[in-house]
């Protein structure tokens, strides 16, 4: 991979989106890499607790999907349906058995904002401005970005956002719920691995079924009964149980 670099340590992926001269803007390669990694990269990284997924240098998260690329393809007769393919990455994210973080360090618009949504949960730094600015081009966000918005903020100033093409400033994205931390960089970093590595001393297969409800329930009630069941018969269970019974930390 060329246009993410990964990095992992201590049983957490980071990806670096690294187009930094262009304020990291989302092309196909970056697409095309996201997709390889959330598919089936991932395996290569043995016990893989969580993902962090941040921009290079301290000017941008990324600044949408890469708008020099848009205009050939307009003019193609037939041009690819992109948002869908978007759309289907993002879900790969969305729907990832581990937590995957977005920590956002300065421009998150368009694209790289629906990027961040899809990931599980959003820390900023204090210069993180958010926004979905397609009106500006004519567009709508096509990458999720119209549903997920909505859901994180509400409907009223999702809307405003978008229909104005505006920009919220890191506290703002806080209060709204957009963010769940503004943080100085190193701490928010500190706080991603953190939120990770407790995660990963949980139940397992408890965790991805988490994310799974939250993210991707088959029917909110229906999914919450079936993975309870399953999980009130799994050694999991037992194992965390008897750990708190017995007073001693649970070896999952
Ligand atoms: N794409 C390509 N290059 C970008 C870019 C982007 N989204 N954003 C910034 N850059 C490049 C700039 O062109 C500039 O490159 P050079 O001129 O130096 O070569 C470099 O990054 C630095 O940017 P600025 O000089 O503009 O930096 P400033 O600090 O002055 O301004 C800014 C920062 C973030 C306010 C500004 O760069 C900006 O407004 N950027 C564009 C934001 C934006 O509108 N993003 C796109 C949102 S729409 C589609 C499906 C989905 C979409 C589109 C099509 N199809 C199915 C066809 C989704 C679209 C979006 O994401």
């Amino acid at each position: 991979m060329s246009n993410i670099l990964i990095d992992y340590k201590n049983q957490i992926a980071y990806l670096t989106i690294n187009r930094p001269k262009a304020l990291n803007a989302l092309n196909k390669d970056i697409f095309d890499e996201l997709k390889a990694f959330f598919k089936e990269g991932y395996q290569e990284y043995d016990d893989l607790a969580g993902v962090i997924i941040t921009g290079s240098g301290d000017k941008a998260f990324a600044a949408g999907a890469d708008i020099k690329e848009f205009l050939p393809l307009m003019e193609q007769d037939n041009p690819p349906n992109l948002s869908k393919r978007g759309q289907d990455i993002f879900f790969l994210i969305e729907r990832f058995h581990k937590p995957v973080i977005a920590l956002v360090n300065g421009f998150a618009l368009g694209g790289g904002l629906e990027l961040a949504m899809s990931c599980h949960i959003r820390i900023a730094t204090p210069n993180a401005k958010f926004g979905l600015p397609e009106t500006n081009l004519g567009l709508i966000p096509g990458y999720g970005g119209t549903i997920r918005l909505a859901s994180l903020i509400g409907k009223a100033r999702a809307t405003e956002l978008m229909i104005t093409a505006g920009m919220i400033d890191a506290a703002t994205a806080e209060k709204f719920g957009l963010a769940s931390y503004v943080l100085e960089a190193e701490e928010a970093i500190a706080k991603a691995e953190k939120i990770i590595s407790t995660s990963s001393t949980k139940g397992p297969t408890a965790v991805a079924k988490c994310l799974e409800q939250v993210f991707h329930p088959k029917s909110d009630y229906i999914s919450e009964h079936e993975y309870f069941t399953v999980l009130l018969q799994s050694e999991e269970c037992r194992e965390g149980v008897s750990a708190f019974l017995e007073k001693r930390k649970p070896n999952f």
